[in-house]
């Protein structure tokens, strides 16, 4: 008999486990999923799905639409053709299409729209990125939410949090930041300041950990150097934060199990991947790394521990400033680069030179308007699949819950072109089965990815000498202007694009201007038009336009950040005027 056990496929922190009964989907009670779902899955029955493919307009049926794909790709040369791939859907099974497209020869994607900053500061201070993990942030005494929204993108966190010390450091006053024990609300793109100015206090104060520090961060009185160069009031100033908030900080964390628990907000920015660095340096100076309940969580991999069974060696450019224009076509698969990608102006110039324009995806969107081909995926609850997590550690097995006549499946597709072009697969079985062998049962019978650490770093950092690397230098360039910042975080209603997309620009009510006016929003790269609406959680230099609205990265700068090749969606500032 088919499991009616599944899981959540979406890019999201907690991984869902999931009952289909009668065509309804029910969170389980069991472990994080603790028996509720976020509105994206409460309501995924309720989404049209593209049902039928089409070429240039005209529906067509799912072998033809086959046979355009493959004409297209035999009247272009294998390096014309480009896989552009995005996190539509998180589970493994996804990459399939990426065997076939790299045995073929084809150009596949690097780079990062999502964490890549904040992960590439993560592995040039441990060496590694090993994440802590939510059974562990249960444990600890204090969480420190640093740019992350609970209660939006990783709501399954809220209830192991209740009775904990919650200090939250955030430019807009979120649900979790009305209920903290202490709320920074910290001017934009100044989090490194923050996290340099705290570990010199703790310094100052005899506070850190010296013990810890001498064995596996003996550096850091160079760091403290490093930390000196920051003057102490201008630098408050600067980052509109008290004294009294930094020495409250200390006051709450010190000698306690802290979870500091990041999310992409702080490194959406060129110098991301220091910004995570000097985070890291704070829990290292607290001694915080290799202890139970205690650490930095931001997004690990999902795959970590997990061999791919598919073929991945290929030419690599990358997803955040990608010429289209450099090939005949390009295959889009789970993405909606039209509107998810920086710069969306240069994007759409781009990809317009482009022959063959495929979407493979569930539903309508900026992108599938200007497909010529639209092939529909069958949904997670269509296809079997395997999932696993970038914040905990299990391992969530997701067998097919019903049939449909609508779309095809990614291991299918594949399956046709290998087929074709000759290129040897496995079968379907095989590939999920090679996953479920990297799991094994723990003591309350959940499948969990093996080999991962629940408390890594025990035995100190994974840098050639075991000891973490603090920050030598700092390179920062902060312009003086009277422009306001852009901050783009997630939408409780939308994920990325998919779903309820949000419509407006929110604005603080003091700014003068008025509820549902429309606006031009406007940066070096680009501008949008919105209707305002007001959000006085919000600083009064910050402009909130959500991931997922429309037009909001016409805003957005294509440049990498300067380590992890990351988007940087908050680097450029923005202006707005009345229409
Ligand atoms: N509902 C919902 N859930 C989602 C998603 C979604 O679209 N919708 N997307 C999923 C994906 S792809 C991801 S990557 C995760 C990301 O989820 P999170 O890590 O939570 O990321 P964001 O929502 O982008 O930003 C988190 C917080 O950072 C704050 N922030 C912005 N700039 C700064 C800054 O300079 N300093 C500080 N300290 N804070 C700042 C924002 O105000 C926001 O409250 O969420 C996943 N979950
Ligand atoms: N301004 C701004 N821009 C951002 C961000 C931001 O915070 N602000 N966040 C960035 C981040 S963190 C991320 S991760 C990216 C996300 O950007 P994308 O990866 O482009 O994500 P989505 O917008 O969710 O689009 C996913 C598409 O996948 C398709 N899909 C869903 N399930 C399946 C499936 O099973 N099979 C197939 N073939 N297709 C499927 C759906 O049709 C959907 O349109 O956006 C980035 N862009
Ligand atoms: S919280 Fe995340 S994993 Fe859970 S159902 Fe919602 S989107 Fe899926
Ligand atoms: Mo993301």
């Amino acid at each position: 008999m088919l499991s009616n056990i599944t899981a959540c496929p979406l890019d999201c922190y907690d991984a869902c486990v999931i009952s289909f009964v009668d065509g309804k989907l029910k969170a389980i009670k069991d472990g994080f999923t603790n028996g509720f779902l976020c509105p994206h899955l409460h309501h995924y029955k309720k989404h049209d799905l593209i049902l039928s493919p089409r070429y240039k307009g005209k529906e067509i049926s799912m072998q033809e639409a086959l046979e355009y794909l493959e004409a297209m790709l035999k009247e272009s040369s294998a390096s014309e053709v480009l896989h552009y791939k995005g996190n539509g859907n998180f589970s493994l099974m996804q990459d399939v299409t990426e065997h076939f497209f790299a045995s073929y020869g084809a150009t596949l994607l690097d780079g990062s729209l999502c964490d890549g900053a904040g992960e590439a500061g993560i592995i040039e201070g441990r060496g590694s990125n090993k994440n802590m993990p939510l059974g562990e942030i249960e444990k600890s005494d204090v969480v420190i939410f640093w740019g992350r929204n609970p209660h939006t993108t990783s709501s399954h966190i809220l209830p192991m949090i209740k009775n904990k010390t919650i200090i939250v450091i955030d430019p807009i006053k979120t649900k979790i930041a009305k209920k903290a024990d202490l709320y920074i609300q910290i001017k934009p793109h100044r989090d490194l300041y923050l996290a340099m100015l705290l570990s010199r206090f703790l310094y100052i104060y005899d506070t850190h950990n010296e013990n810890y520090l001498e064995e596996f961060a003996s550096e850091y009185e160079d760091y403290h150097e490093l930390t000196q160069s920051l003057r102490i009031v201008p630098t408050l100033d600067e980052m509109t934060v008290e004294l009294s908030q930094l020495e409250k900080v200390l006051e709450l964390v010190v000698g306690k199990k802290v979870a500091i628990v990041c999310g992409v907000g702080i490194q959406k920015y060129l110098d991301g991947a220091d910004v995570m660095r000097a985070i890291d340096a704070f829990g290292v100076m607290l001694g915080l790394f290799g202890k139970e309940g205690s650490g930095v969580a931001y997004l690990g991999s999902s795959k970590e521990h997990i061999v791919s069974p598919f073929n991945t060696d290929a030419k690599r450019v990358s997803k955040v400033d990608t010429e289209f224009s450099s090939f005949k076509t390009v295959f889009i698969q789970g993405a909606n680069p039209l509107s998810q990608m920086p710069d969306s102006l240069r994007v759409k110039e781009s990809i317009s030179k482009v022959k063959n324009i495929v979407y493979f995806g569930l539903y309508e969107n900026e992108t599938s308007e200007i497909a010529d081909l639209i092939i529909p995926a069958k949904s997670f609850l269509q296809k079997s699949d395997v999932r696993t997590s970038y914040s905990h550690d299990a391992m969530n097995f997701m067998p097919k819950q019903e049939e449909s006549r609508y779309g095809i499946s990614e291991y299918d597709l594949s399956a046709y072109f290998c087929e074709k072009f000759d290129i040897k697969l496995e079968s379907e079985e095989f590939y999920i089965d090679h996953f479920k062998s990297f799991a094994q049962k723990d003591k309350d019978g959940l499948w969990q990815v093996k080999g991962r650490e629940e408390v890594p770093y025990k035995n100190g950092f994974d840098t050639d000498d075991k000891e973490f690397l603090f920050l030598d230098e700092i390179d920062r360039d902060i312009k003086k202007d009277n422009k306001l910042y852009l901050l783009s975080p997630k939408s409780s209603s939308s994920l990325n694009s998919q779903f309820h997309r949000e419509e407006s620009v929110y604005l603080h009510s003091s700014l003068g201007f008025k509820e549902d006016e429309k606006v031009c929003i406007s940066s070096a790269n680009g501008k949008v038009e919105l209707s305002v609406r007001f959000d006085d959680d919000l600083r009064e230099d910050c402009v909130l336009i959500y991931s997922g609205t429309k037009g909001v990265n016409n805003l957005t700068s294509s440049k990498h950040s300067y380590e992890g090749k990351s988007a940087i969606y908050q680097e450029n500032k923005v202006e707005v005027t009345s229409l």
